[in-house]
């Protein structure tokens, strides 16, 4: 089944010189391929081939002029192609466009008749170059459209290539916006064989280690961090936690801090709405739900799962869910629905050790609690230094959406509410 192809709608464009071919006799093209280059003064065209085929014949050379319904080239088609060849995809790149696509123009075939629709045709509102500055480009893996020509009309010349390579390879690689303006100035991740200065040995990362760090690094790179922090006095929490700990059932999992810390974190986001929130372009969605991921520590790396409507919830409750959760989390069970929707996190290390940490948001979220461990400090109560049991607390927050006093104002609520778990009822 042998077709003709013409050129189809270019529009105002007539008489146009072809510059470039870009398919010989016998090569198979897709539906699509660029076929031929033409040149107006204004703009080059990409004529596509309306079906997939083989060429037989090119009926054009380099210089003929063309319009519409000249015919370019013989293409051979599969017989079924032809029967369910679909409507253009008329999807193009944004800096090009596409001639209306106009119902059936019939192309003439030289065994039969074929209907076909007319082919997306692109476009580039750029000058063009020779096609021997167009091969070099392509060669060169330049994108033309980044290239300054210096020939009439802003023709692209052999040198205005030269130029573009040895600028490109002068300037050390940087993270510049597209337009170049960016003053953010990276440079390459350094490659050095470490072998050179001693024994080594390659470790391959987790998969879920390669994920979070990707989500890491885009949320540390991203998001404007800041970090408040406060001391909360759980003398009082405490003495409750052992407590309630004492008059536990055997089967009942510990009451850690961590069963405190998410009920009073969920009672100061109720207070503070701003902070249960995410962006999303310039608006800020406010959640009226209290879904809240801790941080779980896991021999395959770091994992956030989720305790959903933690304000439903009581404390021996919340400590059910997260040890199951973290052990789920360790024994690599754990769903994925328990890792989704989270509104706020929780990063305790408490149970390890140190005095504070300043902990990556983790986004779409806008806050992040840290934790460490609390510890016995002499408190001056006015009169005397009285043994109290303070717990460390970081909030990392988003300055986008939140502003320091607002932190401040957080922090102290929580601190507050430990400080007297009573006050979570209010
Ligand atoms: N202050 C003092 N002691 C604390 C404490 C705190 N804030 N938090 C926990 N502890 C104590 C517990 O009471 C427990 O004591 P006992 O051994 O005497 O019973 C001990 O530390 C161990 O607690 P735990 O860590 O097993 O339990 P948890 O509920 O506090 O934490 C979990 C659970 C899953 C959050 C934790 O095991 C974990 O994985 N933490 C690591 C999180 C992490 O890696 N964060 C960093 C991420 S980077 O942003």
């Amino acid at each position: 089944m042998i077709s003709e192809v013409t050129v189809p709608d270019i529009g105002e464009f007539k008489n146009i010189p072809v510059i470039e071919i870009l398919v010989k006799l016998g090569d198979h093209v897709q539906k699509d391929t660029p076929l031929i280059v033409l040149e107006s003064d204004k703009a080059t065209l990409d004529i596509p081939s309306p079906q997939a085929g083989v060429i037989k014949e090119v009926r054009i050379a380099i210089g003929d002029r063309v319009s519409r319904g000249s015919t370019i080239l013989a293409l051979e088609m599969p017989g079924d192609a032809i029967a369910t060849d679909p409507p253009p995809v008329t999807t193009v790149p944004t800096t090009q466009f596409t001639t209306p696509t106009k119902p059936v123009d019939a192309a003439k075939s030289i065994g039969k008749i074929i209907a076909s629709r007319e082919p997306t045709v692109t476009v580039s509102r750029r000058p063009g170059g020779s096609p021997s500055v167009r091969r070099f480009a392509r060669e060169l893996g330049v994108n033309l459209e980044t290239v300054n020509g210096s020939g009439p009309r802003g023709r692209i010349l052999k040198e205005d290539l030269h130029r573009f390579v040895k600028t490109a390879l002068a300037v050390p690689p940087t993270a510049t916006s597209n337009d170049g303006t960016s003053p953010v100035r990276v440079t390459a991740w350094p490659q050095i064989d470490f072998s050179q200065f001693g024994k080594i040995e390659r470790k391959k990362l987790t998969r879920i280690r390669q994920l979070a760090g990707d989500n890491l690094a885009r949320n540390w790179a991203l998001i404007p961090h800041v970090t408040n922090f406060e001391d909360a006095d759980i003398t009082d929490l405490d003495a409750f936690r052992t407590q309630l700990n004492l008059e536990r059932s055997g089967t009942a999992s510990k009451i850690t801090v961590l069963a405190f810390l998410l009920k009073a974190v969920t009672a100061t986001l109720a207070k503070y709405p701003e902070f249960n929130a995410s962006l999303a372009g310039d608006e800020l969605i406010l959640k009226r739900y209290f879904h809240i991921g801790f941080a779980v520590d896991t021999p395959h790396g770091l994992m956030v799962p989720v305790i959903r409507a933690v304000d439903t919830k009581g404390i021996r409750q919340i400590a059910e869910e997260t040890s199951l959760l973290a052990a789920q989390c360790r024994d690599g069970k754990l769903k994925l629905a328990d890792m989704q929707g989270g509104c706020f996190t929780i990063s305790s290390l408490g149970g390890i050790g140190g005095t504070g940490f300043t902990p990556i948001i983790n986004a779409p979220e806008v806050a992040i609690l840290g934790v460490t461990r609390a510890q016995v400090r002499p408190v001056w109560d006015g009169k005397l230094f009285q043994p109290r049991l303070i717990q460390p607390l970081t909030l990392s927050w988003d300055h986008r959406v939140i502003d320091g006093a607002a932190a401040a104002r957080f922090l102290k609520t929580l601190a507050s509410l430990l400080a007297d778990f009573r006050r979570v009822l209010l």
